[in-house]
């Protein structure tokens, strides 16, 4: 068997968990990252028949039957997970009902977890559905889009067309735009059902005066967006409260849009 922290997988779970604590998105047990291990080889690394326990999900995922999950656990410290990525992370198996997780690795105190799975995986199964390459979940609290949250209104098109005026680049790199929910209840499969119906339009999506979840192919895709909305949130809050001389105009997006040939959200443009 090779050492499973030497994997790929593992390597880039850990390297995601520690650089978003040093960013300052994840105090405390903040934030969580799932991710599909559909490309990988674990009988490599795990004896797939050695079940360690059980665990119920308490919502059912069909479609994500027999595929496994690398995720952060509950109340777990992303600034712990490369320390003892065997507390802190698990890999866990849909089982055959859809409604219960198989633990292989990881979780080793008896953890399970994040409170946040049913949205990450329901999330999965949207992202799937759009894009069968996708397989990253990701939640965070950046710092600036949190605080943005408090004082731009959170409607989806008004959110995005201030975010891509931040940057010249943003516009390229998350031309599909953020879809935003408003303050919810979170832990929840109510929360979770939310977030989900967003994904099938969105890579990124807010939660209001909460966080933002982020989708992608790649870990690089997913953290990636996450860093450039912080990016573009953080020149929102620096600039918000001082008089707007100079800005990017919706031709000039336009432009950017079309010159990089991405597929962009127009009616997010008001001219
Ligand atoms: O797991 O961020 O939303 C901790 C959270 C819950
Ligand atoms: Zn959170």
């Amino acid at each position: 068997m090779k050492n499973i922290l030497e994997s790929k997988f593992m390597k880039e779970m850990i390297s995601a968990a520690s650089n978003m604590y040093r960013l300052g998105w994840d105090e405390r047990n903040g934030g969580n990252i799932s991710y599909l291990l559909k490309d990988y080889d674990l009988s490599e690394y795990l004896d797939l028949n050695g079940v360690i326990r059980e665990i119920p999900m308490g919502f059912e995922a069909k479609s994500l039957v027999g595929q496994c999950f690398l995720v952060t656990g509950t109340g777990k410290y992303f600034k712990n997970v490369e320390s003892d990525p065997e507390n802190n992370l698990g890999i866990v198996r849909i089982g055959k009902d859809g409604k219960t997780a198989e633990l292989l690795w990881g979780f080793k105190d008896g953890g399970r977890f994040t409170s946040e799975f049913p949205a990450h995986l329901m999330s999965h199964m949207a992202r799937l559905k759009v894009d069968d390459k996708n397989r990253i979940i990701m939640h965070s609290h950046p710092t600036n889009t949190l605080a943005m949250n408090y004082v731009h209104t959170l409607d989806e098109k008004e959110f995005t067309h201030t975010l891509w005026q931040m940057c010249t680049e943003c516009i390229v790199v998350f031309p599909d735009g953020i879809g935003v929910l408003p303050w919810m209840l979170c832990g929840t499969n109510e929360i979770g059902e939310a977030t989900a119906k967003k994904m099938e339009e969105f890579r990124l999506v807010v939660w209001g005066m909460h966080g933002i979840y982020g989708s992608g192919r790649t870990m690089d895709e997913a953290f990636g967006l996450i860093e450039t909305v912080e990016k573009a949130a953080e020149i929102f809050m620096l600039t918000s409260h001082l008089p707007r001389i100079n800005t990017i105009n919706d031709g000039q997006l336009r432009e950017l849009a079309e010159f990089f040939k991405v597929d962009y959200r127009k009616d997010f443009l008001s001219e």
